[in-house]
């Protein structure tokens, strides 16, 4: 029998668990996926940060370290610069790299660091249990904005992708929605 579907091997057989809508599944395999097209999956190194990101470790099948939380860009831009080789890669939640790790990423950016970040804005802190994360769009509810996000008492969200893309440092910045096949 043909075989018209095969899972990438960038990935572990591992079953994924997260929650139903934060994205991180369909990522995953994304990247996965675009590793193995390139020929890339054994020269590949991931820098995962707290949040749910971490468990990319459980399901990568390429190497991975973990980072302290928002600190994925310092951990990438030393491992790029020992392995300037390497693809390194930081693949980081809206929490992590737009809350604590902010500094981390505007300075990584600005000073052109050649590694890429994934970013996963699912407008929540998945892992502590769906608190306002900085980019939570107005009138998106959250545990700690049970009526929705009101931008008189919350503040606005950062427009992360847009905001970097101001910066002379990054090669490449794009913003898409997995939501839809
Ligand atoms: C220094 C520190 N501060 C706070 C926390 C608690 N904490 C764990 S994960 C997380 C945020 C996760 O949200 P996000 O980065 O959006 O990732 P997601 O889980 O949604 O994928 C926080 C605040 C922690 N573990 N360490």
């Amino acid at each position: 029998m043909a075989v018209v579907f095969e899972k990438t091997k960038a990935l572990t057989d591992v079953k994924l668990h997260y929650c139903p809508g934060c994205a991180h599944g369909i990522v995953h395999r994304l990247v996965a996926e675009v590793l193995e097209e390139m020929g890339e999956v054994e020269n590949a190194i991931a820098c995962v940060p707290v949040g749910c990101a971490v468990f990319a470790n459980n399901y990568f099948n390429f190497d991975a370290i973990q980072c302290a939380h928002g600190r994925a860009p310092a951990t990438a831009t030393g491992i790029k610069r020992v392995h300037p080789d390497k693809i390194v890669m930081t693949y980081q939640g809206d929490g992590d790299l737009a809350s604590i790790g902010t500094c981390e990423i505007v300075h990584a950016a600005a000073r052109g660091e050649k590694i890429t970040t994934v970013f996963i804005n699912n407008g929540i802190y998945g892992m502590t249990g769906g608190q306002m994360a900085p980019t939570t769009l107005p009138g998106m509810k959250a545990t700690t904005a049970k009526a929705g996000r009101d931008p008189k008492i919350n503040g606005n969200p950062l427009r992360v992708s847009e905001m970097l893309a101001t910066l002379t440092g990054p090669a490449y910045i794009e913003r898409v929605s997995v939501s839809t096949p």
